[in-house]
């Protein structure tokens, strides 16, 4: 049984290092936040997308995205946890109720990609930003969502291209349907954590 009152100490002696080491400065902190919360709505808008989908019927799509939403939720996760990690503090954002409705697959695969495109943009951002700074651990930890966005903009392309061939054919949107969760893009992004 650990000694409580080394328990404490040692708590004490975290929040002393959290306080007065901060290697994460205020500028970096202030863009990560940015992007957790920007992680926050691209969860929340696949999650909505899902529901979406599910209600319609369609299935398959409807996992596809729900999956979609919890990785998202991993991406803020996982930056919520660096931010701390490094003596900053990361905020949890409100975020504003997605679109609920969508017209069609199309409707919904084409706003996915147009959110993706701002995702990758806003990283890029950040990675500049990091050089601008000299911020080299931060630069090296964004490298893993420089690859993971090539990975979901290709993935999104491909989907819509798949979409735009099948039309309102019924039969392929329900093949679609059946077979989204097995759609896949290989490219060289690291290993998920
Ligand atoms: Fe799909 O955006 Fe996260 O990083």
């Amino acid at each position: 049984m650990p000694d409580p009152v080394l328990i404490l100490i040692f708590r004490l002696i975290l929040s002393f290092v959290r306080q007065n080491c901060i290697v994460v400065n205020k500028k970096i902190e202030k863009i990560l936040n940015k992007q957790i919360e920007a992680e926050a709505v691209s969860s929340h808008l696949y999650l909505a997308m899902a529901s979406w989908a599910d209600n319609a019927g369609m299935n398959g799509t409807a996992n596809f995205l729900y999956v979609h939403a919890e990785e998202e939720r991993m991406h803020m996760l996982k930056l919520v946890k660096f931010v701390n990690e490094r003596g900053g503090k990361a905020d949890i954002p409100s975020i504003p109720a997605p679109k609920q409705n969508f017209d069609s697959l199309t409707d919904v695969f084409s706003r996915l990609q147009e959110h993706e495109l701002m995702v990758t943009n806003m990283i890029n951002e950040v990675v500049f930003v990091c050089l601008q700074e000299k911020d080299y651990t931060t630069h090296n930890f964004m490298q893993w969502y420089v690859a993971e966005q090539l990975e979901e903009e290709a993935l999104a392309r491909n989907i819509l291209d798949k979409l735009k061939m099948i039309g309102n054919d019924k039969g392929g949107l329900y093949l679609f349907d059946r077979d989204i969760e097995t759609f896949q893009v290989v490219t060289k992004a690291p290993a998920k954590p």
